[in-house]
């Protein structure tokens, strides 16, 4: 059947090519485009490696620590595969010294890590009472870092929302959370700012609000994704603009740090770049993901992006609605969202295919606002993340994109890498984590010397394997694995540590080193060898929309 499937396939796409016409190159190794690019990077460059709490810490009720969103979700069952939980997870409560001493052996410079509100504020609130034994943690880490030699970037929100602010307003879909974390972050800016120089408000704003009130996926389980979705994003756009302020008006003068949001955005083509509407299409996948938080934050003009007002406004109404499902923001809220950031923090990881379709659905629903199908080449690698495949190219057209369109700014890479399955024993070789790594940060490196983007920071998720969300421990992205069966959560570096500190001891790829000479023979054997290359310039138009097929199918077997 399956064999039958894939001669389908080929003689398809043989014949539809010519029909069809144009051929596409997403999948094909392209060498002007794809070839390997000796060179170093800026001086001073930042490389680093991040983690967050309820990734790593463990310690979900230790000394006072409140009950966050992930801790009631993760302790509902059928919510994370296996019914996993952060309850001990890597243990970074109790091993962070281990920690920085993994990052001393890489020759890291940098670390990103997040505080867990709760730790610090246990319902969430000031008024409620501040948790020393929390915050002599967080000083105890970030002291740790320093006497190491390392810098610390802090996350001040990753998904761990105090459970109390759920029960009480709803989460973030209510604007009563604006000043709550206005408080938390002017207490984190007062207490660790003296040595804390870079700040994050909010990591990726998209998964918050489409996953924690969309889809319900991830904590607090909300399924709603017309609706909360829009109020969520609204609210946490308010709220960090609002810190920022904060931290603007109070502390930068005296402290001289940065402060920033982290937006996750993977890069997307058009399937038919000859066809207008699926162009526009791609760009629009691009305001949905992205310029929904930084065409308000990093445009003068300020706001959210017009093809996302537009498109919601007209479906809102076709569905009956009096106004708009996306929320409006006053004019003064415009002007005072607009320019709160000092850098662009950007997490990325994939690349998708897309294609214009326009759906009439009567049920609001975040995807069918945007009358779009995605999909993606069937030569990318993918990883153990269903939704992860390799694209290099697409962090340098996406670095670009991000140059040209939002100011030119300072952009730190706060995320990228690449997942292995859970495996016993582990998977130490990690080749696809390697290929990943080396054709993602050359391609950065292209992004700075061929387009002139002003990328400052690389960062690698993540320094270990840790709790991936709802898909618990089964999915790996760690550069160093951890044993989640040993209490004691023993740590093992995996092949790509020696790849990463190499590149980090000569700040890329000169000539003559020797990561250079290993990044060139490995090259090839990383894009399926020659005869993978060959199949993959073969691809065409035909086999994309038999892809887009069988991908319609599967969703279908799979409702
Ligand atoms: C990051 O998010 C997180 O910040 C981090 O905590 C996490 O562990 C890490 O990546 C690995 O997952 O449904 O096809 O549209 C992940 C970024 C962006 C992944 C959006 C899933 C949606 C894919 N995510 N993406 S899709």
């Amino acid at each position: 059947m399956m064999s039958v499937t894939i001669v389908a396939l080929f003689v398809t796409s043989f014949l539809s090519g010519p029909v069809c016409g144009a051929e596409y190159d997403y999948g094909a190794y392209d060498p002007a485009r794809d070839a390997f690019r000796p060179g170093q990077f800026p001086d001073g460059f930042f490389w680093s490696t991040a983690t967050a709490s309820y990734q790593i810490e463990g310690g979900w009720n230790a000394s006072g620590k409140g009950e966050s969103i992930w801790d009631r979700f993760s302790h509902t069952p059928g919510k994370v595969q296996r019914g996993d939980t952060g309850d001990v997870a890597c243990d970074s409560y109790n091993k962070y010294q281990e920690d920085v001493q993994l990052m001393k052996n890489l020759g890291l410079r940098f670390y990103r890590f997040s505080l867990s509100w709760t730790r610090i504020f246990p319902d969430g609130t000031v008024a409620g009472g501040v948790n020393q034994d929390g915050v002599d943690y967080y000083n105890n880490v970030i002291n740790e870092l320093i006497a190491n030699g390392i810098t610390p970037m802090v996350t001040l929100y990753h998904w761990d929302l105090p459970q109390a602010l759920q029960d009480r307003y709803g989460g973030w879909v209510s604007g009563e959370l604006v000043q709550h974390f206005d408080d938390y972050a002017t207490f984190a800016f007062q207490t660790f700012g003296d040595r804390v120089k870079y700040w994050i408000t909010f990591n990726e704003p998209w998964v918050v609000c489409t996953a924690g009130y969309g889809s319900g996926g991830h904590a607090p389980g909300i399924q709603d994704s017309g609706n909360s979705t829009y109020l969520c994003g609204h609210t946490i756009i308010k709220s960090h603009a609002s810190a920022w302020h904060s931290y603007d008006q109070t502390f930068r003068s005296v402290q001289g740090g940065q402060v920033s949001i982290t937006l996750s955005c993977g890069w997307t083509e058009p399937f038919d770049p000859d066809l207008p509407a699926d162009v526009i299409a791609a760009d629009r996948d691009l305001q949905f993901q992205m310029g929904w938080f930084a065409h308000p934050i990093y445009t003068s003009q300020g706001d959210y992006p017009p093809a996302m007002k537009d498109i919601i406004l007209q479906k809102s109404l076709a569905q009956g609605f009096q106004e708009s499902r996306l929320p409006q923001f006053t004019a003064a809220e415009i002007a005072s969202i607009s320019g709160t950031y000092d850098f662009f923090g950007l997490n990325h990881y994939s690349s998708g295919i897309v294609k214009d379709k326009v759906s009439t659905g009567q049920d609001p629903n975040f995807w069918t606002d945007q009358d779009l199908e995605s999909t993606v080449a069937p030569e990318w690698p993918q990883a153990a993340s269903s939704w992860l495949y390799s694209v290099p190219w697409g962090i340098r057209r996406l670095l670009r994109y991000i140059k040209q369109n939002y100011n030119d700014p300072e952009i730190y890479i706060t995320e990228n890498g690449w997942s292995e399955e859970e495996a016993d024993p582990p998977i130490l070789e990690d080749t696809g984590r390697l290929c990943f790594y080396m054709g993602y940060i050359n391609e950065v490196l292209k992004a700075i010397d061929l387009d002139g983007v002003n990328v400052r920071a690389y960062t690698a998720w993540s320094l270990m394997d840790n709790f991936e969300w709802a898909e618990g421990y089964t999915e790996r992205f760690g550069l160093h694995s951890v044993d989640f069966t040993d209490p004691n959560r023993p740590r093992t570096p995996k092949q790509s540590v020696s790849f990463y500190k190499d590149v980090i001891a000569n700040n890329g790829f000169p000539e003559g080193a020797d990561v250079t000479t290993m990044v060139r023979n490995m090259w090839e054997e990383c894009r399926g060898g020659p005869a993978g290359w060959a199949a993959a310039t073969r691809a065409n138009v035909g086999l994309l929309a038999l892809s887009f097929l069988v991908t319609a199918m599967y969703n279908f077997l799979n409702m």
